[in-house]
């Protein structure tokens, strides 16, 4: 496997030693698999969504040194999810193709339909999400609205620029534009390909076998609540009715999402902006770059609060 390396901040150096790293080993032993060789449940699904003709299908081709899907200059090639397992250096993956999503609504033809309800079941369905974006064109609604698809159902993703060979802006210009557009996908890595040349199709797989690891990484209960407590006493709390939010406990409960549960004194007096602080707050300690974090507020006065936790804690 990959050897997993610390991450300091948001898009943080860690990322390039592990670029770095990996990419010494390079190239890397690539085998296509029979559906019968990959089972699910040991593979690292992964769902390559985006506009039509952005090069979805020739990223995948790329990657497997292969012309295993179809590709075309006509947007709608592919009309239907196709899953795509191959393994690299026993590392087993599910790629799945999917059908551009065009339009939405009343003018969408019954195909257009089934395509957009097939691209959705494959992000369900994936562990990771690849959001691919077309460098030679401007981000469109479509890409918006896929990426709230992605981040709403608490899918890691990555975002692949593709057609870098075409571009006519450097690659911080384009980081700009996509940070004002899409602000709320800032937390993903980006990576700037080209599937035609092969520029950072490799590093496209890397980064996406990271984002997975985030996504599955533990916050020690210890270091969460000293980074969650350091936080609350940075900045000004936010009080309502004359008092102020006091926060208790917080643990892990999941994973991919990773969702945090903090125990507050209530609930009503939180508004949304801390709550993006907080999320911010655990981004900068634990990296988690590419991952969904959601917290979950909890109601509780201190010491049912901990009592709750502390009999929990017994059970395991
Ligand atoms: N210049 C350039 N062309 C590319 C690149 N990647 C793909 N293309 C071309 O873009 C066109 C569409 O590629 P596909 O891989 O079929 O795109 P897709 O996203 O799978 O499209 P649909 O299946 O229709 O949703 C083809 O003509 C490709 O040759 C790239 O990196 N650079
Ligand atoms: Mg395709």
């Amino acid at each position: 496997g990959f050897p997993v390396f610390p991450v300091s901040a948001l898009h943080g150096r860690g990322f390039d030693d592990l670029m770095t790293e990996v990419l010494k080993e390079l190239p890397p032993q690539i085998e296509i698999l029979s559906d019968g060789e990959a089972d699910e449940k040991d593979c690292l699904k992964v769902a390559v969504a985006g506009r039509p003709n952005v090069g979805k299908s020739s990223f995948i081709n790329k990657l497997l040194r292969a012309e295993r899907v179809l590709v075309s200059d006509e947007p709608g090639t592919t009309r239907d999810s196709i899953d795509v397992p191959f393994s690299v250096e026993g590392r087993k993956y599910i790629l799945i193709d999917t059908a551009g999503a065009r339009r939405e609504g009343r003018i969408a033809s019954a195909i257009d339909r089934y395509s957009r309800y097939r691209m959705e079941e494959s992000i369900e369905r994936a562990d990771v999400v690849v959001l691919m974006l077309d460098a030679s064109r401007g981000l469109g609604l479509l890409d918006k609205q896929l990426a709230g698809q992605i981040s709403e159902a608490g899918k890691g993703c990555v975002i692949i620029v593709n057609k870098w060979d075409l571009s006519e802006v450097t690659e911080r210009e384009f980081s700009s534009e996509l940070a004002y557009q899409m602000k709320f996908m800032s937390y993903c890595p980006i990576i700037f390909m080209s599937a035609k040349t092969g520029m950072n199709v490799n590093h496209a797989l890397v980064a996406i076998e990271y984002v997975a690891t985030q996504c599955n990484a533990t916050l020690p209960t210890g270091l969460l609540n000293r980074v969650l407590s350091q936080a609350y006493n940075s900045i000004s709390v936010p009080i309502k009715g004359g008092r102020p939010l006091k926060m208790y406990y917080a643990t892990q409960v999941g994973y991919n999402p990773i969702r945090v549960r903090i125990f507050v004194n209530d609930t009503r007096r939180l508004p949304g902006h801390y709550s993006q602080f907080l999320v911010n707050t655990l981004r900068k300690e634990f990296g988690l770059e590419g991952a969904v974090v959601r917290l979950q507020f909890r109601a509780r006065t201190r010491d049912s609060g901990k009592k709750k936790t502390a009999s929990r804690s017994k059970k395991r």
